[in-house]
């Protein structure tokens, strides 16, 4: 941690998320940022903006994540209220050929059977979970628009344990369990060739899952086998491929494209 920490502070100050704005606020702040980000703002026409700020921030949860929610209202609120949902589409419009980008921490071959997913926890011994572990949870599936923030984009078909509900099973990313959530996840691949860190809401938005197949099958390794980060809120680059370790924590976890000049939330 000492480690990371360091590297934290080496950081060049970014423009923190204002905890003053409202909602709407972050959100068409956060919009205009993604538009910016390709230098495009100036190119959408005001009603198209005014069409894209107006678009429903509300969906119906599933009742697990509400149950999840009832931890503490007031938190809930603050953390999800603008919760809006990726679209989905049906399976046949899935493509076949997902696009393999980026091999950083994918470089050495990957044991599935001996692999594990390293959860670290303030306090207490961190958890080894096997894929199968996993698994015993319900399944839940996407298809949704995976981007790229170089600019391509494909429809994707994902499976695999819905995020805010690992979280729940194994009482993770609260201080103390009365609403106290921590701020940030991290994530790395076993070898810490790629990390990332997310914003807990985002993390925990429904849509958020610990993948292991793509298209009904089990995820080949340039995918990111044996469970990777499908996370629809977020570009490409904070969807980790090969998870090997992650923790909560109260500091801003280090992000590899962050370090290398990207936007830290990476949002779209
Ligand atoms: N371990 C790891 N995960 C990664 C990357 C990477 O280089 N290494 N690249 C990211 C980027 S930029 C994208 S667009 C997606 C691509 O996922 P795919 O290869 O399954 O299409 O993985 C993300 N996760
Ligand atoms: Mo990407």
């Amino acid at each position: 941690m000492a480690e990371m920490d360091d590297i934290d502070k080496k950081q060049p100050e970014k423009e923190p998320e204002p905890e003053t704005l409202t909602t709407d606020q972050q959100i068409r702040r956060r919009t205009i940022k993604a538009f910016a980000w390709f230098g495009l703002a100036g190119l959408v026409p005001y009603g198209v903006w005014k069409w894209i700020l107006a678009q429903p921030k509300e969906a119906g949860l599933p009742k697990f994540f509400r149950e999840v929610l009832g931890v503490n209202e007031q938190v809930a609120n603050r953390y999800f209220s603008d919760t809006h949902l990726a679209p989905t589409f049906p399976k046949e419009m899935a493509v076949k050929n997902v696009r393999i980008n980026g091999r950083a921490g994918l470089r050495t071959a990957l044991d599935p059977t001996a692999w594990r997913l390293r959860v670290e926890r303030a306090g207490q011994k961190p958890l080894l979970l096997s894929l199968d572990d996993l698994k015993a949870l319900p399944k839940q599936e996407l298809i949704f628009q995976f981007k790229c923030i170089e600019g391509w984009s494909q429809i994707q078909h994902w499976g695999g344990v819905n995020f805010a509900e690992f979280v729940k099973k194994y009482e993770l990313g609260q201080k103390t369990g009365s609403g106290d959530w921590y701020p940030y996840v991290g994530m790395k691949t076993p070898d810490g060739g790629y990390y990332v860190g997310i914003d807990t809401p985002s993390a925990l938005h429904p849509q958020t899952l610990l993948a292991y197949e793509m298209n009904e099958q089990p995820l080949q390794d340039l995918h990111g086998a044996p469970l990777r980060l499908i996370i629809p809120v977020k570009y490409g680059v904070k969807n980790l491929k090969r998870i090997g370790s992650l923790w909560f924590s109260d500091e801003r976890p280090r992000d590899f494209w962050a370090e290398r000049g990207y936007d830290y939330h990476d949002g779209l």
